[in-house]
């Protein structure tokens, strides 16, 4: 492709990256990994080296994620998830930390960036302070590589002794509000990475390809190229040792049992953990039990038949509505330790024929993937060699362009992305699905009604959560409805000029983080001062947001202060559609 470096690469000059290699490991020599609790008592180097240890003795390892908004009640999650899970004799191997979101800030500017519901820690001791409470392995996953503070949380999680320090797959698709510099991001990246390649044990570079583009490719080979192409830049280039996460969006069962397969064939590390099938979960408790039970399984048998490392992640069922409590997480865990008990009764039973087929299908895709995109790139006159451009030039050209471009199923135009996927992911045709589900539940008057309405939608969400726009932006195009893409992670002054430019009369946000209110006051603010105040804004997701005055951290719904700031909260796409029947 001749032009792909005047699309995205357009600065005069860009960041040395042999120079940003040699301050991240030059720096080793003053950034050490700390003996954490659990370092010292496994007595072992690293994680690396656990993971190994237990995948010889045929153990199922355990994750699981915590991180509520205070230090003081996320230590206490620290040690006593674990203590009562030891007292019920049920093993806790590693803990994801979920930091929030203005942990990505850096700490000089973390206190005046809009905040999530994640875990804030102020200083490096803060970091100490809870992976001391446990000998659990503490896994600082999100909010560290791929942020403008990817250095400074870096060196913090590894004083730490944290020895698993993400979220690669970060880099590629978030977008903190109002952050624009990528280059600098890239270059903090680049920094860390070379940090934890340069200690003397190795530190896992985890990247959870669902929050990376994998959950939006609707192939996945492509998914599984992500992972080539990430261990060429991380491993050969940086010489540091990558390792990958899944789950979120692997509902179907062959596809999730192919996948681990896959991934093992082509990885070099064990892998961090395969996430829970959160996409699984809906409203109702008694079905999410079934989602945690068929994931779980799966999972298991995966890890007895071929193990890759990765632990299983038991996700208590109350995390479609909110951030689960301590309670809810060991209780998952007791859940998860029967049926490991059980599915090692049931592993004869098995056979994973049917899943190394689709396994051998997703590799050679996969491989066929990167090398289509690492052709493409150096005939587009991107430096393939050069980490720094590399990793940007992903980030910028995004998921679709990379898998309508390079991705390796045969061309057809009937297909989304104009492929025919090599192996199809199931979220995107999902959603398809609900699409349809919802049109069809409309009567033929109000489908003709909605599309002589000749409405300019302008769709835009406020975090990485894209289903919820995606799944709009294909009910409007089915029913004939004009949609604005608004984008994703865009910060309420930017879409003013989108919304004057397009001439939407209608903006749709979907928002999951917890910051529900404060946008929708910001973008009123923005709409006010642009002249735009009449300007019906309906608003859908997560409508939840931590109330600072509460003494309790979790956070609380605000779709009563959505509908007195002037928006139209939205429970389902249903709602919207007959809010707007009635509007003359
Ligand atoms: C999929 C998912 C992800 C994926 C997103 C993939 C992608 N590219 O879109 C990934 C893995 C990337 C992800 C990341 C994170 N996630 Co997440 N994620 C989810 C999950 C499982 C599903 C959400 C979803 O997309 N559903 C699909 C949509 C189509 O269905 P729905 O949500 O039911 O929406 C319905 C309506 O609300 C409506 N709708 C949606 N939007 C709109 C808008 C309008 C205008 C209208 C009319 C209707 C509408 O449409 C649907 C049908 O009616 C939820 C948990 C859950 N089960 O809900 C957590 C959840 C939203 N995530 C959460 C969190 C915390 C995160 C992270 C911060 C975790 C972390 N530390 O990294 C990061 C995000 C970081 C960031 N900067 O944004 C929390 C939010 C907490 C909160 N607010 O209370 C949740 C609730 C999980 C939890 N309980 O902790 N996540």
């Amino acid at each position: 492709m001749t032009n792909l470096r005047a699309l995205v690469l357009t600065e005069r000059e860009l960041p040395d990256p042999a120079a940003l290699i040699q301050q991240g490991r030059q720096d080793a020599s003053l950034v050490k990994v700390g003996r954490s609790r659990f370092l010292k008592h496994h007595s072992v180097s690293s994680e690396f080296e656990y993971k190994h240890n237990q995948m010889q003795l045929g153990c199922i390892m355990r994750h699981a994620q915590i991180g509520y908004r205070s230090l003081e009640r996320s230590c206490q999650a620290y040690a006593q998830i674990y203590e009562r899970l030891q007292d019920n004799g049920c093993p806790l191997h590693r803990y994801g930390i979920c930091l929030d979101w203005s942990m990505g800030y850096p700490e000089a500017e973390r206190l005046r960036k809009p905040r999530g519901t994640g875990l804030i820690l102020d200083s490096g001791e803060c970091f100490v302070q809870l992976t001391e409470q446990a000998p659990v392995a503490p896994h600082f996953g999100d909010f560290v590589l791929g942020m403008p503070s990817a250095y400074e949380n870096t060196c913090a999680a590894l004083t730490a002794g944290s020895t698993s320090i993400g979220n690669l797959g970060q880099y590629f698709s978030f977008r903190l509000p109002h952050w624009h510099d990528d280059v600098f991001i890239t270059a903090q990246t680049i920094k860390a990475i070379s940090l934890c390649a340069a200690q003397p044990v190795p530190i896992l570079i985890h990247s959870n390809l669902d929050d990376g583009f994998a959950a939006l490719f609707t192939d996945l080979a492509c998914a599984l190229g992500a992972v080539l192409i990430e261990q060429y830049i991380v491993n050969e280039l940086l010489q540091g040792s990558v390792s990958h996460c899944y789950g979120h969006t692997y509902s179907e069962p062959v596809a999730r049992l192919a996948f681990q397969r896959a991934l093992a064939q082509v990885s070099v590390t064990p892998g961090t953990m395969v996430y829970g099938n959160t996409t699984l979960y809906g409203r109702l408790t008694s079905s999410n039990f079934a989602g945690l039970s068929s994931y779980l399984l799966v999972d298991t048998l995966a890890q007895m038949l071929l193990p890759s490392g990765h632990a299983i992640n038991p996700v208590p069922v109350s995390e479609a509505y909110r951030i689960p409590t301590v309670d809810e997480i060991v209780d998952a865990h007791l859940f998860a330790d029967k049926l490991v008990e059980r599915a090692r009764k049931m592993r004869e039973m098995f056979s994973a024929t049917q899943a190394d087929a689709a396994a051998e299908k997703i590799v050679d895709g996969a491989r066929r993937f990167k090398k289509s995109v690492m052709d493409g790139f150096a005939s587009g006159g991107i430096d393939v060699n050069n980490p720094l451009e590399l990793l940007l030039a992903i980030r910028r050209l995004g998921p679709r362009f990379l898998e309508e471009e390079f991705g390796p199923g045969e061309a057809d135009r009937s297909h989304l992305r104009g492929r025919k996927a090599v192996f199809q992911a199931a979220t995107i045709s999902a959603l398809e699905q609900q699409a349809d589900d919802c049109i069809n539940g409309l009567t033929n008057d109000q489908r003709q009604k909605l599309s002589t309405l000749k409405l300019r939608i302008c769709i835009v969400t406020t975090d990485v959560h894209e289903y919820g726009k995606l799944l709009i932006e294909n009910i409007f195009s089915k029913l004939g409805i004009s949609a604005i893409d608004g984008g994703v992670c865009t910060d309420p002054e930017d879409l003013i000029d989108l919304i004057q430019s397009h001439k939407a009369d209608v903006i749709a946000v979907s928002t999951y983080n917890g910051v529900a209110l404060d946008y929708l006051r910001s973008l009123k603010e923005n709409l006010r001062e642009s002249g735009l105040q009449r300007m019906p804004i309906y608003i859908g997701g997560k409508l939840n947001q931590v109330a600072e005055s509460e003494q309790d951290d979790l956070p609380v719904d605000v779709s009563a202060k959505l509908l007195e700031a002037g928006a139209v909260p939205c429970n389902s796409t249903e709602d919207m559609l007959l809010h707007l029947l009635q509007q003359d």
